[in-house]
Parts: C-alpha cells; structure tokens; sequence
C-alpha cells in the first residue's frame, strides 16, 4: 500500500469539564438533559425519558397510545420534516416520559427518518428504548433490534403481535430470545393491551437500574479492522470509561460517520459517558489506518 492511500485524520476533543458532567450512579436516570433539550424534548417535569423504537406497522402508535392515553401531543423534530409524538405516564410513583421515533428498518441513518431515530438514542440516551418487534416477522424486525443494542444497552424487546404469530402457527420463546439478546423481552398483543402491564414493568426495572442488561453484540470484523477497531476503542475508553457503545463508536468513526465525527469535535459524545472521562488522558483520538 502507498503512502498516498493512508487515511490519517486527528479529531480534536474538547478538554473535560466536569461542571459539565452529571454524576452517575447504578439507579439514577441515564438520560443526557442537555443533549435532549437540543432534540427538543424538555425533561424538567419528568423522571425518565422512553424512546419507541421499531419498523413500520409493528404496531408502535398502538404502544405508544395505550401507555399514554390522552397524555399526549405531536409535533415536528427540530429543523426537520419529521413528526413527532410524545406523552407521558406514570409508573410507581414515576413519571415517564414517552417519545415515539419515526419508523425504521436500521439505524445506518441514510434516510432521515433513520437518522432521527439515531440521532435520539446516541444522543438523548434515553434511560429505556422499547424496542416493538412483530413476532410474526421477528428474523427480519431483529435487524433493527440488533443495531439498538449496538448503541444503548437500556433495552426492552416488546414482542408485539404474538396474536397474528399464532394464527400463523408461529410461537416465540421470549426467555431464549432475551437471553441470547441480553435484555428483558415482553410478548404483548397492544391491540387488545395485553402484556402492558409486563412491558410497563420491565421498563421501569431498567431505567431505575433493578435490571441492568447484557446487550448482545455482533463480532464479525476483518483482523485488519479489529486491530484499528480495538486501538480506537481503547482511547474512547481511556477518555470516557463509562461510554455504553465505544465500540460502535470507534467502528463508526473508521467509517468517517460524518454526523459521529462533528459530535466528537463539538464534545457532546463526551456528554453520553456518565461519569468523568479519565482527566490523564489526552484529549485526542487519532483516527489512523496503518498500512497492511
Ligand atoms: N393483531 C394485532 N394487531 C395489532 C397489534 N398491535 C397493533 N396492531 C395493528 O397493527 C396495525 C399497525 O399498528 P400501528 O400501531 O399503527 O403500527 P406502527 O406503524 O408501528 O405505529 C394497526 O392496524 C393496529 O391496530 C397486535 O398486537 N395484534
Ligand atoms: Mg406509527
């Protein structure tokens, strides 16, 4: 390989400022206030913030207006054409907030709806995504579960439509499928609100930290790519131990993910770490590929 085809580019990260920083702790809430007032999403009269997350007509809104009622409103994503749903519930004495992401089929962010519904979970870190499956199309609705796991480990699978499974002769075994995922997974029929209750449960053992979860990530890179993956990853470690998806990161900035890069250098993906990044560290990650 030439000199010519080494791609060196140094990101420059902003120096650590812990006044910046909330203090973590296993049960507080995970989400980044700041980083969510800027999605326009305004946290002061809540506890938690809950993303909805799944592909077209998994029935999402269905979740989305059974656990909220009439407590709710719509409106646009800022500086975007996408709407938005929002409302809230209460839950043991806590008050969730509730926001439904556009329909998605991944995360790739190379629509816009995608890159909303990206942008919202890397970003706000909310302290649960429910993930809404349709059990009757669970290998192709797990593509888009998989990629959530990737970059929060704050997950709950809502298997939906186990209703129309069963018409179909199909029946899931949702604690194999949470144990190979790594996260709670709540068979529900939302049209007639069965298993809400369950799902309602689970939600809030994750965010107040009663279920902490074990993500499954997928590991299939090139050696080449682990080396470089693994370098990258090991420095986003040094300066934000507690980053929850480090190792996407990395593997998103050796892609030269544009929207990834512009939030290193404006420091908000130093916000997703809960606790303080190792002030040792230098502040600057080398994004480097070596020759083969
Ligand atoms: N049979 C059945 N239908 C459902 C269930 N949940 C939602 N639906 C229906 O599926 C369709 C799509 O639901 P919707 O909530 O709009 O899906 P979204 O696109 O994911 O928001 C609607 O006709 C719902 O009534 C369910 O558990 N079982
Ligand atoms: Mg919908």
């Amino acid at each position: 390989m030439s000199d010519s085809t080494i791609k060196k580019e140094t990101i420059k990260i902003e120096p650590f400022d812990p006044s910046k920083m909330p203090t973590g702790c296993d049960s507080c809430p995970a989400h980044n206030a700041a980083n969510l007032r800027r999605l326009g999403v305004d946290m002061s009269e809540w506890d938690y913030v809950v993303a909805l997350a799944g592909n077209p007509n998994v029935g999402k809104s269905t979740v989305f207006n059974a656990l909220t009622g009439l407590r709710q409103h719509t409106g646009n994503w800022p500086g975007k054409t996408v709407t938005r749903a929002e409302g809230g519930f209460e839950y043991a004495g806590a008050r969730f907030k509730l926001v439904d992401l556009p329909g998605a089929y991944s995360l790739l962010a190379t629509s816009l709806d995608e890159e909303v519904a990206r942008d919202f979970i890397l970003f706000g870190q909310p302290d649960v995504t429910i993930v809404v499956v349709d059990a009757s199309r669970l290998e192709r609705n797990l593509n888009l579960a998989l990629q959530v796991l990737e970059i929060t480990d704050r997950v709950v699978v809502c298997l939906n439509l186990v209703d129309e499974a069963r018409r179909h002769g199909l029946t899931v075994d949702e604690r194999h499928l949470a144990r190979r995922l790594g996260v709670p997974v709540v068979p529900t029929v939302a049209r007639s609100r069965e298993g809400l209750d369950a799902l309602l449960q689970a939600v809030n053992d994750v965010a107040t930290g009663k279920i902490v979860c074990k993500p499954h990530r997928l590991r299939h890179e090139l050696p080449g790519m682990k080396q470089a993956a693994d370098k990258v990853e090991a420095e986003l470690h040094a300066l934000y131990p507690n980053l929850p998806n480090a190792r996407w990161v990395a593997l998103r900035l050796l892609d030269g993910d544009e929207a990834i890069i512009q939030a290193m250098r404006r420091g908000e993906l130093g916000d997703l770490s809960r606790s303080a990044p190792n002030s040792e560290a230098v502040n600057v990650i080398r994004l480097e590929a070596t020759p083969a």
